[in-house]
């Protein structure tokens, strides 16, 4: 194929990007009565408003013209039948058939993938239930209440955010705890509020090999058998492992009946629908996790069915593309009003940055385009009391994306009316700004002296014409949170078969893994290294003799 920025549909939008920077979004709502209507779509319980993004209907036709020449339809449809789209590691891309809970076969190399993973949907349940019943219990023969789960990346970012977004359905008596990091203090703070009678560690890993977590799982285990174990086999009770390598697992000490499997066509950081959910299904309940992969297959069917015009994450990854590639927009803030979402941003970041966060096109060459923007963001209302000052007042636009629900899991007082008043208004200001007329107004009410609001005035005023999508969706229960999820998984997949990348293998991730393994043994004894840099070897050599 060839370069993007070649096509004609790319530089009608870049002719276009001109007119429409002449005008602004809050001109655009005065010259077009229904903008709200022909700008948002409800899909069951949500609403998804994109109206107050600087476009028009020109923009819409013109972004689905790009759309149709970069062939997103059969894109769309060769990672749903299990084509190897992975082409640097000839994987396919198949967690959609983690959550098809419809059933229908799935096959990849002519064999339906559905039966093995029913299969382990059903390992998962019979072991989170014999888990709950009090069935399966410590070696000492008390229930599990705390379930630690040890992994890094895509085996943990995904449970440890779902975990927190559906604390309201941890009705098992189990806290779940996470540790990723290699420093020692993160599995040396969590092995201080927990009891090793009643833990149970899941060790997550897909290849088994990754050095923070089989570093961390060994301490777990010296720490569990030091602490109560009589015999190793007492391990049995309390690891468990979810991974794709047998081998290092029973290495390891695990008994192979207490691994769950999933597959090298489930990409690390779409693996959450897999077993590396474990921690989210001891926690909420298996009923819950099938409930969440059910919301996630209902935005799939979307995804996979409607029309660009009217198919949620294609106008998002459109939207995306129109302010990264047109508009020169290089990061993307999301910011949701609701504190059970408050870890949404840090995972998004890995979906979308190591998806997306590429610079060789499908033919080998080098893009002439920016991809992934910076995405980042936090929970409001507490971002408003730090970033949001950039957001309205700096000099780079930050096209965001706000999420509310309509109902609150704790409606106490008038704390989600506040909230919800918050979400509105944010979008509201960012859009209309503050012209200098009205900041005089206010300005001129306090009584000021005419040096005095001179001086203050050009710091009052808020250029507005800031772009947001809005989404609303009634509570954010386990099927809700699969469709959020689905959707941003799908925006990104949109993104990436737009900008004709791989968004699915991570070499830089890759290249953290290798790199460090090499300095490691240089690291030991007293011996100067000069191997480096004169910067990496002054730090190594620092490190050297102060520790
Ligand atoms: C995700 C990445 C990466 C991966 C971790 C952990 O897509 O590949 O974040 O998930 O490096 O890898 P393991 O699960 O193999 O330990």
């Amino acid at each position: 194929m060839k370069q993007i920025t070649k096509l004609l549909s790319w530089k009608k939008l870049k002719e276009h990007s001109a007119d429409i920077s002449k005008t602004t979004i809050a001109e655009l709502f005065v010259h077009d009565s229904k903008r709200f209507e022909r700008f948002s779509i409800h899909l069951g319980d949500m609403l998804f408003d994109y109206s107050k993004n600087p476009i028009t209907k020109d923009t819409i036709r013109l972004l689905h013209n790009l759309a149709e020449d970069c062939d997103l339809m059969r894109k769309i449809e060769s990672m749903f039948i299990g084509d190897k789209i992975n082409f640097t590691e000839k994987r396919a891309v198949l967690h959609t058939a983690l959550r098809n809970t419809k059933g229908k076969p799935v096959k990849m190399d002519g064999r339906d993938v559905m039966p093995q993973i029913r299969a382990v949907l059903t390992h998962m349940r019979h072991f989170v239930e014999s888990v709950h019943s009090g069935e399966w219990t410590g070696c000492s023969g008390k229930k599990i209440t705390d379930v630690v789960n040890i992994g890094i990346g895509g085996s943990d970012l995904g449970p440890a955010m779902v975990c927190s977004a559906l604390e309201p359905y941890s009705n098992f008596g189990i806290k779940t705890h996470f540790i990723s990091n290699i420093d020692g203090t993160h599995i040396t703070e969590t092995l201080k509020i927990i009891n090793p009678e009643t833990t149970l560690f899941i060790i997550s890993s897909k290849t088994f090999t990754t050095q923070e977590t089989i570093t961390n799982a060994n301490t777990a285990k010296q720490w569990f058998l030091k602490k109560i174990a009589k015999h190793e086999k007492d391990i049995a009770k309390h690891f468990i492992a979810i991974s794709t390598n047998e081998k290092a697992v029973k290495k390891f000490g695990i008994d192979p009946r207490n691994m769950f499997v999933f597959w090298d066509w489930v990409g690390g950081r779409y693996s959450l629908w897999s077993a590396i959910g474990m921690s989210v299904a001891l926690q909420i309940g298996m009923d819950n996790f099938e409930a969440m992969l059910h919301g996630a297959c209902e935005m799939d069917t979307h995804f996979r069915n409607e029309p660009f015009e009217k198919n949620i994450p294609v106008i998002m990854a459109l939207l995306g593309i129109w302010h990264t590639n047109f508009l020169g927009k290089c990061s993307h803030a999301v910011i949701p009003y609701d504190q059970y979402l408050f870890k949404l941003p840090d995972y998004l970041q890995q979906l979308d940055m190591e998806s997306n966060g590429k610079r060789v096109n499908a033919d080998g060459e080098q893009v002439s385009h920016s991809t992934s923007p910076v995405i980042w963001g936090n929970a409001g209302t507490n971002a408003q009391h730090s970033f949001f000052q950039l957001m309205h007042q700096g000099t780079q636009v930050i096209p965001v994306d706000f999420l509310a629900a309509t109902q609150s899991h704790n409606d106490i007082g008038e704390h989600h009316k506040i909230l919800l008043s918050n979400y509105f208004a944010q979008t509201e200001a960012l859009m209309m700004g503050k012209s200098e007329s009205e900041a005089r107004e206010e300005l001129e009410e306090q009584g000021l002296s005419a040096e005095e609001l001179d001086t203050l005035l050009p710091h009052k005023v808020f250029p507005g014409n800031r772009p947001s999508n809005s989404f609303l969706y009634k509570k954010l229960t386990p099927a809700m949170l699969g469709a959020i999820l689905a959707m941003y998984e799908h925006k990104v997949f949109v993104q990436g078969a737009i900008w004709n990348i791989n968004s699915f293998d991570q070499w830089g991730v890759e290249l953290g893994k290798q790199l460090a393994k090499q300095i490691l043994p240089e690291l030991e004894g007293k011996s100067t290294v000069t191997t480096h840099d004169s910067s990496t070897n002054g730090l190594i050599n620092y490190y050297k003799k102060n520790r």
